[in-house]
Formats: structure tokens, C-alpha cells, sequence
């Protein structure tokens, strides 16, 4: 669906790395449009809930901690074609180690537990986490310049 959009957060690694930048670059410059962004310190309460289909691993504590250490995360919504399995390419497989070197992932990260960044793996995903993430009034509605020549 052209109308498609995912949740992508860059974790309290990829703010304090000052890797902002470069990861916004990626999304906009493949041509997806930025529909929402906000920087801030998850509660835990957030982190536990975002992260809830996780809750019975032995690593869902220290990723929860991770999440709300205190240096933010940067949220946001991005919409077009194919944008959800796009991101997910986009930011590599899970575990760095086997991240593509081309993903955000492969070219910065070497650790599963620090990596850098998390994108919705599908369309029920990433409906619940716009809404966990975000209020309806917080989603832009604009078209890129770009956007017919892109989406076409
Ligand atoms: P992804 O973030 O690629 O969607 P996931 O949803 O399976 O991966 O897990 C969420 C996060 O949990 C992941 O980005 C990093 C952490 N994690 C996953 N597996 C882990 C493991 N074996 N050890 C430590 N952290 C792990
Ligand atoms: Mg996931």
C-alpha cells in the first residue's frame, strides 16, 4: 500500500553515538515521507508494553533498562510503498553479526544487545506501536515534493 507506514525508533545507542543523522538520511533519502518524530525518555512502563511479546526472555530486563536508561530515543512514523519490509532491510537482521553490511545495523552495530535501532516487523506490529508511540493529532499530513515521482 502506498498509504503503509512504520514505526522506527533509534535507541539511547544511536542517540548518544550521535548517529541521528545519518539513520534519518537513509529513510528520507530512499523517499519515504516523515510522518511523526519526537524525541524522549521512554517510561518503563512504555518499554515493557512496546516490547510485551518479549516478556518471557531471559534478555527482556536488560532490554527494557537499555530502552529507559535515561539518554533518549528518537521515535517516529514513516509512510510509503513497502515502507515496513523496506525499514526492516533497511536497518538489518537482528543480531548484527549477521546484519548486511549496507544495513544500519551492519555498518554500526556489533552487538544484539546495543542494536541501535528498531523498525516494525509487520502490519500489526507497527499499527500497534504507532498507536502505543503516538497520538492521531501527532501524524503529519503532507505530500512531499517527491513523493508522486517516488510512489509512482
Ligand atoms: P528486532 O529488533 O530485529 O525486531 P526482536 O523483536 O526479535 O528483534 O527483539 C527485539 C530486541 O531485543 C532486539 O532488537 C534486541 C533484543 N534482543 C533480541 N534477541 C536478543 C538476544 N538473544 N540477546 C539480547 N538481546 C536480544
Ligand atoms: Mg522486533
Amino acid at each position: 500500500k502506498a498509504s503503509e507506514r512504520s514505526f522506527v525508533m533509534i535507541k539511547p545507542d544511536g542517540v548518544s553515538r550521535q548517529l541521528v543523522g545519518k539513520i534519518i538520511t537513509r529513510f528520507e533519502e530512499r523517499g519515504y515521507k516523515l510522518v511523526a518524530v519526537k524525541s524522549l525518555t521512554p517510561s518503563p512502563a512504555l518499554a515493557k508494553e512496546h516490547y510485551i511479546d518479549l516478556a518471557s526472555r531471559p534478555f527482556y530486563k536488560g532490554l527494557v533498562d537499555y530502552i529507559t536508561s535515561g539518554t533518549p530515543v528518537v521515535a517516529m512514523v514513516w509512510e510509503g510503498k513497502d515502507v515496513i519490509r523496506q525499514g526492516r532491510r533497511i536497518v538489518g537482521a537482528t543480531n548484527p553479526q549477521e546484519s548486511d553490511p549496507g544495513s544500519v545495523r551492519g555498518q554500526y552495530a556489533v552487538s544484539v544487545g546495543r542494536n541501535l535501532i528498531h523498525a516494525s516487523d509487520s502490519f500489526d506490529s507497527a499499527s500497534k506501536e504507532i498507536e502505543l508511540w503516538f497520538a492521531e493529532s501527532e501524524l503529519a499530513e503532507y505530500k512531499p515534493t517527491t513523493w508522486d515521482w517516488v510512489m509512482a
